[in-house]
């Protein structure tokens, strides 16, 4: 059954360009825990200023609506999550394709289930069709269950990029450490066996207490060529990781076996797959 949430077919799209190598993050790798490696870069980056508006996303109208104004029309290359309205772009720059969006929630003094951020997940073309031959002999409605498949995406070094959209007004940098600690954390754990302290460290140090994730930011966890875990704000670099483990582990999260968001996993998979039949 198709997807409510993602009702549009894969646009075709141009061969994407090749992301130029990342030029400043210390290769001078420290080694880790059972032997991982791993180099951080921080830049940069001054606080969002948290009186800035809350640009709200564009939301798809009814039939009804369109009809009153074609100018109101959202862009027809944007996909909505329908519980909070983010909107994301069908692909981003350099050529990655967005194959399914979703919602992290999480309940708040053990009560109530906030939505805290919507997310899609971009993976680029070019890259994804490098598994093109290992799985040509399995059929298109069989491979995104293939579990295979799915852990190739997860471990091998392919570009994709998680984008999240602030949609909690009241997050605090503290809360998004503990978050990571916790989610990230468990994961380190479940592959590699160890808590990956250090690693693990070098991540959330880079968030700064003075930046500010208000309503309608936008991060982007991106694992660039050579298994750099690149993070922006907004569009500004705020550092870079080196390591294959956490690319693995933030992945996870959106698409592996116990995901924040079910039916996204679901699409993701077959986003991914279909990627491999065109
Ligand atoms: O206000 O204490 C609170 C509840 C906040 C819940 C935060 C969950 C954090 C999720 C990580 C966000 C990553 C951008
Ligand atoms: O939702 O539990 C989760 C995982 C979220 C990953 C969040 C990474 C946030 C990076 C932004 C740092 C901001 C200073």
């Amino acid at each position: 059954m198709g997807s409510l949430r993602f009702p549009f077919s894969l646009p075709q799209l141009p061969n994407p360009s090749r992301w130029p190598k990342p030029s400043s993050f210390l290769l001078a790798a420290a080694t880790v825990g059972a032997g991982i490696g791993f180099a951080v870069n921080v830049s940069s980056r001054s606080a969002a200023d948290p009186s800035e508006p809350y640009r709200r996303p564009f939301v798809r109208p009814s039939p009804i609506w369109a009809s009153v104004s074609l100018a109101d029309a959202p862009p027809a290359d944007t996909s909505v999550e329908p519980s909070t309205g983010a909107s994301f772009p069908t692909s981003l720059d350099g050529g990655r394709r967005l194959t399914g969006i979703g919602l992290r929630k999480s309940s708040v003094l053990g009560i109530k289930n906030i939505n805290v951020y919507a997310f899609g997940v971009y993976a680029d073309d070019s890259d994804i069709k490098r598994l093109s031959q290992k799985y040509d002999n399995v059929a298109a409605t069989e491979l995104k269950e293939n579990k295979e498949f799915i852990e190739d995406v997860l471990d091998q070094d392919l570009r994709l990029t998680v984008r999240l959209q602030i949609v909690y007004s009241r997050l605090s940098i503290g809360s998004v450490r503990n978050a990571f600690a916790k989610t990230v954390g468990s994961r380190l754990q479940k592959f590699s066996g160890s808590e990956n302290k250090e690693l693990l460290q070098s991540f959330t140090s880079l968030f700064k207490d003075e930046y500010k994730l208000p309503k309608g930011s936008v991060i982007d966890l991106s694992r660039e060529q050579g298994y750099v875990l690149q993070i922006k704000i907004d569009g500004e670099d705020v550092g870079k990781i080196q390591s294959k483990l956490l690319c693995k582990s933030v992945l996870d999260l959106y698409f592996g076996d116990d995901p924040f968001d079910n039916q996204a996993k679901e699409d993701i998979r077959s986003g991914l797959a279909s990627i491999l039949f065109e």
